[in-house]
């Protein structure tokens, strides 16, 4: 298999997506911590020249040779490659597609901005645009759990990339967003444990480097 590596920073749900999947299929790669909240290394033109042109991360390099971007196009790379969690024939691809869309638009689309907000920005936020991400997400939460109270999994009745890219940010302690998903959707909850039992699970602060905010380690141990 391929060497991985991944830009990424612990705090970051939209690279936990790419770190997850590496993890879950038993990938060899690395976590490559990028300084986002001090240096804003994302907004250099450095980096918008030479990584990643869209300015984030998650970035995977695969073997030194090839880069790709965006967590959507990174997960289906991976489970093409791997042959795991891959949605079988094409009205499962189609169905995969369309939740991992309303996911980044939609669910952690909102929820990533609103703990953002909440947690790391440098001036305190606005009432007014939290409490308006804060209700498209919890909205857009219910639909997923009714999903979930029909079916084990987002598409059908085994875990597929649609899952991975949904749980985005949603191992992040409940304080972090000041209410209790798990407690709120209950369905979600109970899918949140199915994807935690999967065999290499791992949370996202002890798969990519940078927790707690401010520090650089990575299990405890400093990276370079
Ligand atoms: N749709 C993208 C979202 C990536 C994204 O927004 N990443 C954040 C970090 S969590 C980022 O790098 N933001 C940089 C910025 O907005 O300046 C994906 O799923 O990969």
């Amino acid at each position: 298999m391929s060497d991985y590596l991944l830009y990424c920073f612990a705090q970051s749900g939209n690279a936990y997506r790419a770190a997850l999947m590496l993890n879950l299929i038993g990938a060899t790669w690395k976590a490559q911590w990028l300084d986002f909240f001090n240096a804003g290394v994302q907004r250099t033109a450095d980096f918008r020249e030479t990584i990643n042109e869209m300015g984030e991360v998650p970035v995977l390099v695969i073997d030194g040779k090839k880069t790709l971007t965006q967590s959507g196009v990174i997960l289906t790379y991976l489970a093409r490659h791997s042959g795991k969690f891959l949605p079988q024939g094409e009205d499962e691809e189609l169905e995969v597609l369309r939740w991992m869309i309303f996911d980044n638009q939609k669910v952690n689309g909102f929820l990533g901005p609103y703990r953002f907000l909440l947690n790391f920005a440098r001036q305190p936020a606005d009432p007014a645009v939290l409490a308006f991400l804060k209700g498209r997400a919890d909205g857009n939460l219910g639909i997923v759990n009714k999903r979930l109270e029909k079916s084990p999994f987002l598409v059908g009745d085994k875990p597929t990339i649609a899952d991975i890219s949904m749980c985005a940010y949603l191992f992040y302690p409940a304080d972090e967003f000041k209410f209790d998903i798990r407690k709120d959707h209950p369905a979600i909850s109970a899918w949140l444990d199915r994807i935690q039992a999967l065999p290499n699970w791992a949370h996202p602060y002890d798969l990519m480097a940078g927790y707690p905010f401010g520090t650089q380690l990575l299990n405890g141990k400093p990276v370079s």
